[in-house]
């Protein structure tokens, strides 16, 4: 059965993020709970920026699941990418990743390399920046699988990399490079953005999708944009996906409407 998730970031230099919640974790867990979620997608500074067993508490408490967690700390605060001509940061964003996993795991979710993947820079070329990127999702691939998880891999829009912008794209790179652990991610905003058919794209790539980031064409929560839901809710339930469909959406007006209509739009479509 398809879960739903609600973000919580705990990141204060991503401020004006399409992140749901901000505040207090706790608060935040409550109201996710209150509302009927079945999980959250968790955004730390680090991995051990929350104690692992106050978190465990917490779960318990509000029965909710963490669907994933998120590593773009590692690049807004620490300048951290896997295609870095350096070699030196690549390794650090590396064990910056790898110690998300190891957290995450902890709780049964898998990471998401988003703005980790990083750019190609005006110092290297592009087939060496794929290059860098394969061997870190490969590594980080094989310390999820030791964690009993799996890595997500997050194709953003082009205004954000210009390494792979569609999920055709981040297909044929698994393929070409024998990625083994390593699933997709379906964001409707970037996709909005990059693909011809959303619902088409769907279908086709489903059986690599892992996980699905929930925000309407402007990236304000689903229904609030003029992103066409009802076939692209088709399609997903026709791919017979039972992943996470998590809100990824800027917090507008404010974070509890904005969760209240995510997860009333969640309902609607796949209830
Ligand atoms: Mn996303």
């Amino acid at each position: 059965m398809i879960k739903s998730a609600v973000t919580i970031a705990l990141v204060p230099q991503i401020k004006s993020g399409p992140w749901i919640f901000w505040e207090d974790l706790e608060q935040s867990m409550e109201k996710a709970a209150a509302m009927g979620f079945d999980g959250i997608e968790l955004f730390t500074p680090s991995a051990d920026a929350i104690d692992p067993n106050q978190l465990k508490e917490l779960v318990q408490k509000y029965k909710l699941q963490i669907a994933a967690v998120g590593t773009g700390a590692g690049k807004v605060i620490h300048g951290l990418t896997l295609s870095d001509p350096d070699p030196k940061i690549r390794e650090k964003a590396i064990s910056f990743i790898s110690e998300m996993i190891s957290f995450g795991a902890k709780f049964g979710a898998p990471a998401i390399i988003g703005s980790m993947q990083g750019n190609v820079q005006p110092n290297a070329n592009r087939e060496e920046a794929l290059t860098w990127l394969a061997e870190g999702l490969e590594i980080l691939g094989q310390k999820a699988k030791e964690a009993s998880t799996f890595l997500i891999y997050e194709p953003l829009n082009q205004y954000e990399t210009n390494l792979i912008n569609t999920l055709g794209g981040g297909r044929d790179f698994i393929e070409n490079h024998r990625l083994d652990n390593v699933k997709l991610l379906a964001d409707l905003f970037h996709m909005n953005i990059e693909e011809g058919s959303i619902d088409q794209v769907i279908r086709e790539y489903g059986a690599y999708i892992g996980h699905i980031h929930f925000a309407d064409s402007n990236r304000k929560p689903i229904g609030m944009g003029h992103t066409d839901m009802p076939p692209i809710a088709k399609a997903i339930l026709e791919i017979n996906y039972s992943g996470f469909v998590s809100a990824e959406a800027f917090p507008f007006p404010n974070s509890e409407i904005a969760a209240e209509s995510t997860i009333q739009a969640f309902r609607k479509y796949f209830r």
